[in-house]
């Protein structure tokens, strides 16, 4: 057998899932250029209520999340997954309101995000004390300083894609950059009526097809392959007793495709399944339990009127 050089963490990830039995591709790398376009649209369809809750929670509720942290004072606010910072800036607004002296510190991988973040905070909170930092996460943390207090924010409800046990991994990661006493203010999506769960991520405008569609996309430019992408079909299900919405690429016949830079062949059999996602919706009890495996507690769910979301708020 020959065996390849595989440098880049795509292809790798892409060989071993299309060769695994059953086949997956990580939901991480939906979010190629074109695919954050696709989640921006995601965001802005009416039955994706996620973004709407957490967006009223941070709009009404941000001086009682201020009122819950028991900082006096200068303390980093650190923020893992910034995105554009439109979210965040009701947070910071409140902070600001309340004469708090804080630093922001966002970190994202994409630099696109952070120089439309920059922009948008020194727009809405002129005068901010802010260090912007591109790249992972952890690396990112290595040159802050860690004498201060902080409160970690980990907003959106990314964790619903990570797996129970690589959940409670990355918390355990968080835990041990934390000081006792430092905050984790988290977005979680809860569960709800099946219908409404369902209808956000099986969406009649076809917007989070394309968004897995684009995980096709992204294999035929990047690893020189020759997927077609009618013969695959996309598929999810929310299964209310477990909490899970699953999404899945569904091969439409028995076929093979090619990809000329890894030299390699995937075959795929009729109806074979490649599972894209995890979006885990949460019980308040579930949260708690996460928490407590993680080593924090619950200080207080902050809820949208609907209590369809809850920026939990956790303490080390
Ligand atoms: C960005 C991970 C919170 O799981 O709800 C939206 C991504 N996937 N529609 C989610 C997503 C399909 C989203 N998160």
């Amino acid at each position: 057998m020959k065996t390849k050089t595989l440098v880049d963490p795509f292809a790798e990830d892409v060989t071993k899932g299309l060769t695994e039995n059953p086949k997956s591709l990580p939901s991480k790398y939906f979010y190629d250029d074109r695919g954050s376009r696709i989640f921006m649209e995601i965001m802005a369809m009416p039955e994706y209520y996620p973004t709407g809750c957490e967006f009223e929670i941070l709009l009404q509720q941000s001086p009682a999340i201020v009122n819950k942290l028991p900082f006096t004072v200068p303390f980093n606010i650190i923020e893992f997954g910034s995105g554009d910072g439109m979210k965040t800036k009701h947070l910071l607004k409140a902070f600001t309101e309340q004469g708090a002296p804080f630093t922001y510190i966002p970190i994202d991988i994409s630099q696109e995000a952070i120089d439309a973040l920059e922009a948008n905070i020194n727009q809405a909170l002129p005068g901010i004390d802010m260090q912007p930092q591109t790249g992972d996460y952890f690396e990112a943390l290595t040159g802050i300083d860690s004498e201060k207090p902080a409160l970690f924010l980990f907003l959106g409800g990314n964790i619903g894609n990570y797996k129970d046990a690589d959940a409670i991994a990355l918390l355990e990661r968080f835990h041990a950059q934390m000081k006792t006493g430092d905050m984790l203010l988290m977005g979680m999506d809860l569960q709800k009526n099946p219908r409404i769960i369902q209808k956000a991520y099986d969406d009649p405008h076809g917007v989070t097809r394309a968004f897995n569609m684009n995980l096709l996309t992204r294999i035929n430019r990047e690893l020189d392959a020759d997927i077609n992408l009618d013969q695959f079909d996309f598929y999810c299900d929310y299964n209310p007793q477990s909490g899970e919405v699953n999404s899945y690429l569904v091969s439409l016949k028995k076929q093979h495709v090619h990809s000329a830079l890894l030299n390699t062949t995937f075959y795929f059999e009729k109806d074979e399944l490649v599972w894209t996602e995890l979006s885990k919706k949460y019980t308040l009890a579930g949260i708690s339990a996460l928490a407590q495996s993680a080593g924090f507690a619950v200080a207080h769910n902050f809820m949208d009127c609907r209590h369809y979301f809850t920026d939990s708020l956790w303490i080390k």
